[in-house]
């Protein structure tokens, strides 16, 4: 690979992109995280054993790769720890190792119980979050009530500004929501700042770093969470995450110029079908049989939540809007084995909106809950796929698969993931 490179999700999370940017990162200098929090769940399989990173960047288990949470990313510190302690046995220093960004913003215990009240609140209308602060956080953020790491350096300052975000998290929670309010605002401040002594050397200007290490012709991977249609601009509205999850994110999220992630390739990382965890409209969702059979094959739980996923056949409505607005140079398809079992395989080309055919996706979710799925159906392979890595022994039922991803879509299909192990995958391009 010789240049930088953005890997992210095409459809709603959990597209596999942990396993691809492990698998890329050695040929990288750094990865970067730049958007989402501990809300993502990538699961890395390394040397025969399973590391779930929420927040810690993809990279972080190859030795010489150096990882950056940048500014967009909402750093929940206590999660951060956690997490280190589970990549201990493979990385013993940090320093140089990890760098965070003194722009993130913080989530505290308080941005949790608003997720949860404000969840609770809206009954069967619920996002179906992850519980983990993010909507809240980013809404501090926004509404520039927000605590940044830069500020834990100062602790007059911070106690400040957590006194004020602290008394209308309360008031909120008690006079909004109703709630209880059982915080306390002397143990968030004094944990927080202990937590902080642990991760003050990792602190660094990422903005900075990360256009200097551009200019010098380094390669670095920009790893996206969640995926484009949780994107809050461009996804399925309301039923998002909080943050621009498509490839627009990467310039805010970083602090670097478009002009130099313009020269980065885009790859775009979509199952061989399509899962949902949270609510929110889903055309092509199988409720029956074949969605649970999806849901087993797969092993279609949340990494973070464990919560059931929705499955269903592959969207290519979704996926052509994703490659769109991503700019995709080629997409990775992951999962491919799953659909081995199955005698007939369905993808979605367009859909059926008021006896009219739409091909692009809609704004308007009650028009998306309305649209029925126009399929294409292929004779399923009927043989395993798994752990492939000889193109040629790919069966021909599963190259027409491909083929009608790529032609409905425009973009070329760059790689198969056929496994969860590292070596589980072919080059296609
Ligand atoms: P949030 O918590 O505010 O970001 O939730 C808003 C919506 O975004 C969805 N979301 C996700 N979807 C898929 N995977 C995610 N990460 C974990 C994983 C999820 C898990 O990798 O498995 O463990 O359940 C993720 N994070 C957020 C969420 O479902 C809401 O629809
Ligand atoms: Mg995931």
């Amino acid at each position: 690979m010789k240049e930088s490179l953005i890997i992210l999700g095409s459809q709603w999370g959990d597209e596999g992109k942990g396993k691809i940017v492990d698998l890329l990162a050695k040929d990288f200098d750094y990865v970067v995280r730049y958007q989402g929090g501990s809300n993502a769940g990538h699961t890395v399989i390394a040397n025969g054993k399973k590391y779930t990173l929420h927040l810690i960047p993809s990279g972080i288990l190859h030795e010489g790769v150096k990882n950056i949470i940048s500014n967009g990313v909402v750093v929940d510190i206590q999660e951060l720890l956690k997490e280190m302690d589970q990549v201990r046995d493979v990385v013993k220093d940090f320093k140089n190792k990890l760098y965070i960004s003194e722009r993130c913003h913080v989530v505290f215990p308080y941005h949790k119980l608003l997720d949860a009240v404000s969840e609770k609140s809206k009954g069967k209308d619920k996002v179906g979050t992850t519980l983990k602060g993010i909507g809240p956080t980013y809404m501090s953020k926004y509404g520039r009530t927000g605590i940044r790491i830069v500020d834990l350096f100062d602790p007059k300052y911070f106690r400040v500004r957590l006194e004020k975000a602290f008394n209308e998290a309360k008031e909120i929670v008690e006079k909004v929501y109703q709630e209880e309010f059982n915080l306390d605002l002397n143990q968030i401040y004094e944990t927080t700042l202990k937590d902080f002594e642990k991760i003050k050397d990792l602190v660094a200007d990422t903005s900075y770093l990360l256009d200097k290490v551009m200019r010098e012709g380094k390669k670095v991977l920009y790893e996206g969470a969640q995926g484009t249609m949780l994107d809050v601009d461009m996804g399925t509205y309301p039923y998002v995450t909080s943050s621009n999850a498509s490839a627009l994110g990467i310039c805010n999220g970083t602090g670097v110029s478009p002009k130099l992630i313009g020269q980065a390739k885009v790859y775009g990382v979509s199952k061989a079908y399509t899962t949902r965890v949270g609510e929110g409209p889903f055309p092509t969702e199988l409720n029956d049989g074949l969605g649970e059979r999806l849901r087993e094959e797969g092993h279609e739980y949340g990494s973070t939540t464990g919560r059931p996923r929705r499955c269903g056949w592959l969207d290519l409505v979704a996926l052509r809007f994703a490659c769109r607005i991503n700019g995709l140079d080629g997409l990775i398809i992951t999962k491919l084995d799953v659909l081995d079992v199955f005698d007939e395989i369905k993808v979605c080309v367009a859909y059926e909106y008021e006896g009219k055919t739409i091909t692009e996706f809609p704004a308007s979710l009650k028009v998306l809950s309305e649209c029925k799925p126009i399929y294409k159906t292929i004779k399923g392979w009927k043989t395993t796929t798994q752990g492939l890595t000889d193109l040629s022994k790919l069966p021909p039922q599963a190259r027409e698969f491909i083929k009608i991803i790529e032609e409905e879509t425009q973009t070329k299909v760059v790689m198969l993931s056929t496994g969860p192990e590292r070596h589980q995958y072919v080059w296609t391009d």
